[in-house]
């Protein structure tokens, strides 16, 4: 296998974990380290990235929750009908903002099923309780998987609409140039009259940025750790969390948010699992994050090349964050 030559034996995992393997080598045998975002989320880093979403620093969640909560009505407006649908929720998460649009939409007596989607089980299994409990009469069809491998299993009756949320700049872990790619992908998905609601963390003040990314109380920093020590658990690793730096970076033209691990001494890891070693220097660094942030003219941008039209936007009072409704 020339593309991972380091993977001895990945067919010997089980099927999960032979592409979490295969990112993990092709990563960290790159010139530059890198290590995907995707895999923050096992149950430790779902818990952990519910702790940052309360954070003081973390300013993201509490401007989509103002969005919502006082725009519910306007925002259900836009892609509610008489017409049954899905509500789709990528990376839905513990859903807690979809849960203000869901409460809603239950009262208006709507004819629409839930249909949650994350990268973590564990995040999904505890959603699809908590729901059971919290919002009894909602029919919830929850998918769990890579965003397109989900998507695959998604059913559309004849006649059913669906309506995509991507919240929480969820789109910002994308390159601007993957974005369009993303956009795409997700449209063969859709139909006319299908809907998408998409939360993109604005351009602001740069130093603001950088705290929601490495703030006070090392929240997010514990958040990049447990990537390690996920790696560790899985592949029989053993990445010594003490030698590493978490380092996060913003960059005001690009709009890019860059958070890495930086190795504090020259060192060697081994993944026994993989039969992997790597070799890291004194401060060099692995990029396992990049956030990006968009001005309101790059959405339309993104909006154009990606052939969607926009219909409303809604912004919080400090213009941080945008919830954008688009049609396709
Ligand atoms: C879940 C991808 C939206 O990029 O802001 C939070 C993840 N990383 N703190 C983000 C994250 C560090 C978050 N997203």
């Amino acid at each position: 296998n020339d593309l991972y030559p380091n993977v001895v034996n990945i067919t010997n995992l089980p099927f999960e974990q032979q592409q979490f393997a295969q990112d993990v080598v092709q990563g960290l045998t790159k010139k530059q380290k890198t290590l995907s975002s995707k895999y923050f989320y096992d149950a430790t880093g779902s818990k952990l990235f519910q702790k940052i979403m309360d954070l003081p620093d973390y300013y993201l969640t509490r401007a989509e929750t103002e969005i919502f909560t006082y725009q519910k009505e306007e925002i259900i407006s836009g892609f509610c009908s008489a017409q049954p649908f899905n509500l789709v929720d990528l990376g839905a998460g513990d859903a807690t903002k979809t849960k203000i649009l869901l409460r809603s939409l239950l009262q208006r007596q709507t004819n629409f099923t839930f249909v949650p989607l994350d990268i973590s089980l564990d995040a999904l299994q505890e959603l699809q309780s908590n729901l059971a409990l919290e919002l009894p009469q909602l029919p919830v069809v929850p998918l769990a998987g890579d965003y397109f491998k989900a998507l695959a299993q998604l059913k559309r009756e004849s006649g059913m609409r669906q309506v995509i949320f991507f919240l929480g700049s969820n789109i910002g872990n994308f390159p601007f140039a993957e974005i369009k790619i993303f956009l795409k992908k997700l449209c063969q998905f859709l139909q006319a009259g299908d809907q998408l609601v998409i939360g993109f963390d604005l351009k602001k003040d740069p130093r603001l940025i950088r705290q929601a990314y490495d703030d006070a109380e090392g929240i997010t920093a514990a958040f990049n750790f447990n990537l390690l020590r996920r790696i560790n658990e899985t592949f029989t690793g053993n990445f010594e969390l003490n030698n590493f730096q978490h380092f996060a970076e913003y960059n005001p033209i690009s709009g890019e948010m860059r958070s890495y691990l930086i190795s504090t001494q020259d060192q060697e890891v081994t993944l026994q699992d993989l039969d992997f070693t790597l070799n890291l220097q004194a401060w060099e660094a692995i990029h396992t994050e990049s956030s990006y942030k968009f001005s309101e003219a790059e959405i339309q941008v993104l909006a154009a090349e990606a052939d969607l039209k926009t219909q409303l936007i809604f912004t919080d009072k400090n213009h941080y964050f945008a919830d954008v409704l688009f049609s396709v």
